[in-house]
């Protein structure tokens, strides 16, 4: 065995009791981070928050985004297949525990779902606000913009049910050529602006990560978007789980950092100068 080794065997040791705690309090998170939130400039709860508290699911231990089926409720796409580089207007339902599409949601984040769509190299991003009709029908306009597997997630909580990421694979037919996963980056430039991400992913402990905005050398403070100064979305390289980030004031952010260590693209939703724009980085943790 190495030194190094050797070193981290003896931390596995140390920090095993509190590894042991963090099980028996993981189920506790979400209602926490709805504390933090409600006691800061939110109204709104937090993604993945209020739902949980309300009914007593307890899903923090497996990541969001994995399942197209959880808890009664399953994610059914009109259609997995869309040519590549061309708009659709991709429909979809969310079939509740009696068999028929939802019509009710809860808002969060000013919206009753929100929708994110990315390539299954996390070579791109997509957030999009889908327009529900009353027979529980969602449909949004989608590009998918190059031939590949795309991921698509719905978040939602049902009106009195729980807070849900569903997720499905859609299809672009043609030649497919993966880019690799993007090495560690803190800075991402989108149209001039450059945005820097500071902390660490702590593994197995709620993560601060702070986010600044700058432009031509000046500080930017974004506009509100989505009832917060941004919003972030972490996926997970190999598997593209959804993990769950809540804002707590300002730039600053809450990740819940799975104990098993791993790899996240994180991707910022800001809004400046009339128009929402997105970075993305690496972090590994
Ligand atoms: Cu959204």
């Amino acid at each position: 065995m190495t030194r190094l080794g050797v070193f981290a065997a003896g931390l596995a040791v140390v920090f095993g009791g509190a590894y042991a705690v963090g099980v028996t309090q993981e189920e506790d998170l979400p209602r926490r981070y709805a504390d933090y939130t409600a006691t800061g400039d939110q109204e709104e709860p937090a993604h993945g928050g209020h739902a949980h508290e309300e009914t007593g699911e307890t899903a923090a231990s497996v990541p969001g985004g994995l399942q197209i089926s959880q808890d009664g409720y399953r994610l059914r796409p009109e259609t997995t297949t869309l040519e590549p580089g061309e708009r659709h207007d991709f429909a979809f339902h969310v079939v509740g525990p009696d068999g028929k599409p939802v019509t009710a949601y809860q808002v969060a984040h000013e919206k009753r779902l929100h929708l994110i769509v990315a390539p299954r190299d996390l070579g791109g991003f997509q957030h999009l606000h889908p327009e529900l009709a009353s027979d529980g029908t969602w449909t949004t306009p989608l590009t998918l913009p190059e031939p590949g597997t795309y991921r698509v997630y719905a978040d939602f909580a049902p009106e009195g049910g729980p807070a849900l990421t569903l997720g499905a694979d859609l299809t672009a037919p043609g030649d497919f050529d993966p880019d690799p996963f993007p090495t560690t980056s803190r800075t991402s430039t989108v149209d001039g602006y450059t945005v820097t991400l500071q902390g660490e992913m702590n593994p197995g402990q709620p993560s601060p990560l702070s986010l600044a905005v700058t432009k031509d050398g000046e500080k930017v403070d974004p506009e509100p978007y989505l009832g917060a100064q941004g919003h972030l979305v972490m996926l997970r390289a190999g598997d593209l789980a959804y993990l769950h980030v809540h804002p707590m004031t300002g730039l600053i952010f809450m990740a819940q950092a799975p104990r098993e260590g791993g790899a996240y693209r994180l991707f910022f939703d800001f809004n400046h100068g009339g128009a929402v724009r997105t970075a993305s980085f690496t972090l590994e943790g």
